[in-house]
């Protein structure tokens, strides 16, 4: 499969050339300002009926998560409502929500999965 090569930094834009007063050619340099990719945190939302520790599996296994911090994580989730779990560029977040919908749907637990932009 071909590999993707790194997106070049843009060329900076120069006008057309300008004659100042003197008769010398000006040329006017404008670099485009390359701002950073825009990210997006992986958020499981509360439910009544998924286990406190299949949640804490979940968060171990798909955000690389130690069990003390799942526990955590998945505690907050239980008294707040929702918890950010990892934030990633926006296919790498795309693919958490899909593979950890997946294992909700395949052990029969209702729990749900977003992204989203994270606010600068
Ligand atoms: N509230 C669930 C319970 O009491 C536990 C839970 C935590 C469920 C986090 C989902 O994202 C969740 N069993």
């Amino acid at each position: 499969m071909a590999t993707k090569l790194p997106a070049k930094p843009p060329e900076p834009q120069i006008r057309q050339p300008q004659r100042d007063d003197g008769g010398s050619v000006v040329l006017e340099r404008r670099t485009q300002k390359v701002k950073p990719p825009q990210m997006y945190q992986v958020v499981l939302l509360n439910d009544d009926y998924t286990p406190m520790e299949f949640v804490v599996v979940v968060i171990q296994e798909y955000f690389n998560k130690d069990v003390e911090t799942a526990t955590q994580i998945m505690l907050k989730i239980h008294l707040d409502g929702r918890g950010v779990c990892g934030v990633y560029s926006k296919d790498v977040a795309a693919t958490k929500v899909d593979q950890v919908l997946e294992a909700a749907n395949k052990a029969g637990h209702p729990l749900k999965c977003i992204s989203e932009p994270v606010e600068s």
